[in-house]
């Protein structure tokens, strides 16, 4: 049985693939549903990578099958029909956002992953950046 998932995946983490993972045993196949760089302008979203270099990245990934581009937030019903998808599996900080595709397929919420988003992983780029910056040469004069 196919189960679906969507997301933008930026700077891909071990949270994002736990929930690759636990959806993949929900059944026997996974697609994932991948933000397109304007879809993610409709979420207020700015991803560091690009779609190409985020589904490249997704496509490494032993529990993922297959990466369609996700558009909008309706296309999830056409999609559950067209993929004949078994399961919807979203992670529940969405709880509940998606419970309208019961008519078609399972809607499962699993358990986010604590301290860990693409959020953190920028800030914490930007730390560790910053104290690696080489002092400031004192001007002269
Ligand atoms: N996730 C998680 N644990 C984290 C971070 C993310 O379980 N520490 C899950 C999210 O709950 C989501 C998936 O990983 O199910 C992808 O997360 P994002 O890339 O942040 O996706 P999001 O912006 O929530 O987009 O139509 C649905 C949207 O496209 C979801």
């Amino acid at each position: 049985m196919l189960v679906l998932t969507y997301g933008t995946f930026d700077l891909f983490h071990y949270g994002h693939i736990r929930l690759l993972e636990r959806a993949r045993a929900l059944g026997s196949s996974l697609g994932v549903g991948l933000s397109t760089d304007e879809f993610n302008a409709v979420k207020n979203k700015k991803a560091f990578m690009s779609y190409a270099e985020r589904a490249a990245l997704l496509s490494t990934c032993r529990f993922v099958d297959f990466v369609f581009p996700e558009s909008n937030w309706e296309q999830k019903a056409t999609d559950i029909v067209h993929y004949r998808a078994g399961v919807l599996v979203m992670g529940d900080d969405w709880k509940g956002r998606f419970d309208q595709f019961g008519n078609l397929c399972e809607v499962v919420y699993l358990a986010r992953t604590p301290q860990i988003s693409s959020t953190l992983m920028r800030a914490g780029l930007r730390d560790y950046e910053r104290e690696r910056a080489p002092e400031p040469v004192a001007a002269f004069g």
